[in-house]
């Protein structure tokens, strides 16, 4: 088993800290996706979408998409129980997950693509597309100011991959400045309390 990854990019760091929490360690090869590396005939010929991260499995298949990794890893070490345990808790996490993957994830990552132009050397950069992207991502804050005021974590009582996936997305908010401080008072605690994990260590 190996994973493909560029450590610094959010969504490798998203199957890192999972990975960190279910205390395993795999085999990893570095893709330079700034560098291109990810466009090579040779990654796309493993990778159905191109992207990092990508799972070699050792039956010689792959598996792309952060949360389809995570999910595999959940099958095959259940335990700490990421995704959920109790059929209306799974529900929720998996509830969540969208949320933070629709309204957040993707619409940070077009604002940061489209406004900063990283990967200009291979997408049209639409200014206008980022600003609104931006906009309407900033809509989501104070949907999990409410959620977080009422529960400690996304799902309710337990600490689950949908608070992985709200930590890097947040992280990639920095990026264009959007900083949570005391205007966001539940979201900022609940992120102090997360960078308090031993798998988190680290990580402003
Ligand atoms: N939905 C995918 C997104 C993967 C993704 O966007 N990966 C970025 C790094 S975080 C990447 O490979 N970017 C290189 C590129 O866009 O060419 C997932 O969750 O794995």
């Amino acid at each position: 088993m190996k994973l493909y990854e560029t450590p610094s990019t959010p969504n490798c760091l998203r199957v890192s800290l999972f990975l960190a929490e279910k205390g395993l360690d795999i085999p990893r090869e570095l893709i330079d996706v700034r560098a291109g590396d990810n466009l090579k005939e040779d990654f796309n010929n493993k990778s159905v979408n191109g992207l990092v991260p990508t799972l070699e499995l050792d039956n010689g298949e792959y598996l792309c998409e952060s949360i389809a990794i995570c999910r595999y890893f959940e099958e095959i070490h259940p335990h700490p129980a990421l995704f959920g345990t109790s059929h209306l808790e799974r529900a929720r996490v998996e509830m969540w997950q969208r949320i933070i993957e629709l309204q957040g994830i993707m619409l940070i990552g077009q604002a940061i693509r489209n406004l900063t132009q990283i990967y200009k050397d291979r997408e049209n950069c639409i200014e206008d597309w980022g600003h609104e992207a931006l906009l309407r991502f900033r809509k989501l804050l104070p949907t999990l100011e409410a959620q977080l005021k009422a529960h400690p974590y996304l799902a309710g009582d337990n600490f689950s991959v949908a608070d992985i996936s709200a930590f890097i997305m947040l992280k990639m908010a920095t990026k264009l400045d959007i900083e949570i401080d005391q205007r966001w008072p539940s979201i900022h605690q609940w992120q102090k309390n997360i960078q308090q994990r031993p798998a988190f260590a680290g990580l402003g």
